[in-house]
Formats: C-alpha cells, structure tokens, sequence
C-alpha cells in the first residue's frame, strides 16, 4: 500500500486541548490546525461549549449571566451540546479527518465540580460524559491563575475570577490524576515555545496512537489512588 493510501486508510486522530481561561487554548489550536494542514493532514477545528446551536445559546446567556441555570441544569446541557456532535466527529474520525478540539469533557466535569455544590462532586459530572469519543491525546496547557489573570480580557464572563480558576487549576490536577493520555505543558511561556511543545506532543501521539485501532468511548473516572502529576 502506498503511504498516501495507507494514510487515508487511517483513522484521523481526535486532539483535546485543555486549559483554565487566558492559557492560550484557542491560539495554540489554530497554530497546530496549520500546523498538521500543513503536513497533509485532513484536519478541522471544533470548540466547545458549540454557542451555535439551540443548546449552545442557552450556555452562551448562561456564560454571560443574563441568564440562570441551576447547576445540574446547565452541566447536563454543556454535556449535551458535546453529545449533539458525537456523531460528526466520530463519521470524520474514520473518513481520516483529524479534530482539534477547544475545551471538552474535561472542562465539562472540571468547572462544574469547581462550585463546591455538596451534590456535583466531580464523579457525578463525569457520568454524562461516558460513551462520548475517546481523545487520543488531551493536551493540558497549565498556566498559574495569576498569569492568566493578567492575560487581556479575564473577568467578562462568569467563571472568570481568580477563586474560581484557583478551583479549577486544582480539580483539573485531581482528574488527570485520574486518567491517562493527558499531557501536561507549561503554557506561561512565549506562544511559539509553548507551540514547539504542543507539536511534539502531537507527533508522539499519531506515532504511537492506537489510530489503527477504532476510536474508543470515554469510560468511568479510574478511582483515587496513584500519584498526582505536578502542574507546577
Ligand atoms: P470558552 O468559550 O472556551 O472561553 O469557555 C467558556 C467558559 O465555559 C469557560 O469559563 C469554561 C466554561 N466551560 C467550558 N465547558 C464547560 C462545561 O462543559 N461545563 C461547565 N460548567 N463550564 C464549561
């Protein structure tokens, strides 16, 4: 088989990236978008929450505070709006389309379980995400809270404050924990060093993913045990 071929015999491989608010997630997914382009990849760009849809509108107003949810409300329909698209993204994934993708699951449990509701622990927000796909790498850019506090435009929308992102730097720390394929990068660098590191990280993973096997399902948070990986 000639390597064209056997490229487009090849499933594309579903690319998370994750950090808290001002890390740089939507530069560094536009930089590697041309970056694997530019390689021959078939690749697309998708970010959740999808503020497109019916779904989507409702966490936009949410977001925006002109509009309350009750907190299990609106952490089922963050969920939802990544289900509305499962489907696409799976169909792409084995036509050889790989995916970028802004923000997913692990923002979904992450900054819900950052409220403290004593009935939204971080295992009950994980439980609508099961049985979506399966990234093959999530990509974690760590950035301090006080850095990305002093990144332009933090504090228009309604989880970002310095309490809050404090919150979410932990728990995202207590679900990595929790699973594996997830690369940690210090995001408090110069955008092309942080990128530098972002596409190593990807050619390790379309090197060494399992991209000739199907693409998986998101499955229950392994228990609490093991070490923490640092963030530091
Ligand atoms: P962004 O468009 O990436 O700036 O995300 C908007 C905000 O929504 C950001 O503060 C993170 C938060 N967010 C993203 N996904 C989810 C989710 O699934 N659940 C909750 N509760 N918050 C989310």
């Amino acid at each position: 088989m000639s390597s064209s071929a056997e490229r487009s015999a090849r499933r594309g491989a579903l690319i998370v990236v994750e950090g808290l608010d001002r890390a740089g997630k939507s530069s560094q997914c536009e930089m590697l978008q041309t970056y694997l382009a530019e390689r021959g990849h078939d690749v697309k760009y998708i970010r959740f929450p999808d503020r497109t849809t019916p779904i989507g509108k409702l966490i936009d107003a949410y977001l925006r505070g002109s509009a309350d949810q009750n907190d299990h409300s609106i952490h089922l329909l963050f969920s939802a709006n990544r289900w509305e698209l499962a489907k696409s993204m799976q169909r792409d994934i084995a036509a050889g389309i790989s995916i970028v993708v802004d923000r997913y699951s692990y923002s979904g449990a992450v900054y819900s379980a950052a409220k403290a509701n004593p009935t939204l622990s971080l295992d009950w927000a994980w439980q609508p995400e099961i049985g979506l796909p399966q990234p093959d790498l999530c990509l974690f850019l760590n950035i301090s809270t006080e850095a990305a506090a002093q990144r332009g435009g933090f504090g228009e929308e309604r989880y970002e404050n310095e309490k809050m992102q404090t919150r979410v730097r932990e728990i995202f720390r207590a679900l990595f924990d929790r699973q594996d394929k997830v690369c940690v990068i210090d995001a408090g660098r110069a955008l092309d060093e942080v990128a530098k590191d972002v596409h190593i990280a990807v050619e390790k993973c379309f090197v060494n993913s399992s991209r000739n096997e199907p693409l998986g399902t998101l499955g229950p948070l392994a228990p609490r045990a093991g070490s923490v990986p640092s963030l530091s």
